[in-house]
């Protein structure tokens, strides 16, 4: 298995499959994350992929099938530049937690977001030198790394519908902030798609499939679907939910961190927030008081398409007990939920409600 280089206070929420991600205040003070802090969500191994012989195939309801080398793809397609942000759908799942259990899902807090600069050939690109046949809906990918579950072994994949796959923003990105994508995070193609929750840019990329339906693969069909608060593990018919695709908009503070004591005076807090979609946060805002009265934060970080923005705020605030909340609004009007009650489903995904932390002001 390759080396993992992490930074030595990325949190491990699980070392074998490897997952984590960088402490909330360190997330914070780097607009582009760097490699070793961007967080990391694997199923199963991380392949060690030789790529002399490494190949993509494009396959399915296509003109003709390719096989591409890196080489090729790096020399004989276009290639694209794009600053974006991946989000697992998992993020803030600890918080639907503590609303009722989710037994054997990973407990991830606010960092299971990271922002890149991609570079790679734009998916269009490979699907027209394919040719994508009348009948294609979706886009099937699989991922060479192997998970086991429950003793099955299976492999990773997911799909998006062929007018998301076809829009400029998806690329197979071969790049990670100027280097070779580490092997942690899919050396040496993955798909990135900006806007979809991460489990479709798929890492260590095989195949892509041209296709009617979409993937039949697990990560598709059962994991990564959204079920109502009344279904449970037992009691859910996989044939329901809805799959995960687009991102909603969601705001997290960073700094101060949850439970922390602080001198008295004006505190700075600092966060982040996201669209998800390319529309960008049009605002956000940050209270002392659990909600009540609100605060205009300082938006920092310029705004780009499929990127998330950093915001500050200074607060005076009074000796005593304080719950900050804070709360974004997008381009198009797009809201959060107040409280992660009415959110809560059984597999955790998709917490935006208002991100609220208790600190104390001595
Ligand atoms: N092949 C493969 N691709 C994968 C995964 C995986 O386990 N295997 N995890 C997915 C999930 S759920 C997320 S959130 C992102 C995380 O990307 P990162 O590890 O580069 O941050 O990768 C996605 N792609
Ligand atoms: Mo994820």
């Amino acid at each position: 298995m390759p080396a993992i280089h992490k930074h030595p206070e990325f949190i491990v929420r699980s070392a074998e499959p490897f997952n984590g991600g960088p402490p909330l205040p360190l997330l914070r003070e780097h607009v582009v994350t760097p490699s070793e802090l961007f967080f990391v969500r694997n199923h199963g191994n991380v392949p060690d992929v030789d790529v002399a012989s490494y190949r993509l195939r494009v396959e399915g309801v296509v003109d003709r099938e390719l096989q591409l080398s890196l080489a090729e793809l790096r020399n004989e397609f276009p290639s694209v530049t794009l600053p974006a942000t991946l989000q697992c759908a998992g993020i803030r799942r600890t918080e639907l937690m503590a609303v009722e259990p989710i037994p054997g899902e990973l407990p991830w807090e606010a960092e299971a977001i990271s922002h890149g600069v991609w570079r790679g050939v734009p998916l269009h690109a490979v699907l027209a030198a394919a040719g994508v046949d009348s009948t294609a809906k979706h886009v099937a990918f699989s991922g060479l790394d192997v998970v086991q579950r429950r003793g099955e072994t299976f492999g990773f994949g997911g799909s998006i519908p062929l007018a998301k796959a076809l829009s400029p923003e998806l690329m197979l990105a071969y790049e990670l902030n100027g280097a070779p994508l580490p092997p942690t995070h899919g050396f040496p193609l993955r798909v990135l798609a900006p806007g979809y929750v991460g489990a479709r840019s798929v890492k260590w990329l095989a195949t892509i499939t041209l296709q009617a339906e979409p993937s039949a693969n697990y990560f598709q069909q059962r994991a990564y679907k959204l079920f109502p608060p009344d279904v449970h593990a037992n009691t859910v018919d996989w044939a329901e939910g809805e799959m995960l695709g687009e991102l909603d908009v969601n705001a997290v503070i960073c700094q101060p961190t949850a439970d922390a004591t602080l001198p008295r005076g004006t505190i700075d807090v600092q966060g982040y927030a996201i669209a998800g979609g390319p529309q960008g946060i049009e605002r956000v805002e940050v209270s002392s008081d659990g909600g009540t009265t609100w605060t205009e934060a300082r938006l920092s970080a310029p705004l780009q398409p499929w990127s998330w923005r950093f915001w500050s705020a200074q607060l005076a605030l009074s000796a005593g007990c304080h719950q900050l909340v804070v709360r974004a609004c997008a381009m198009d009007g797009a809201t959060q939920p107040p409280v992660a009650g009415p959110i809560w489903n059984f597999k955790g995904y998709m917490n935006n409600a208002w991100h609220r932390i208790t600190i104390v002001v001595s």
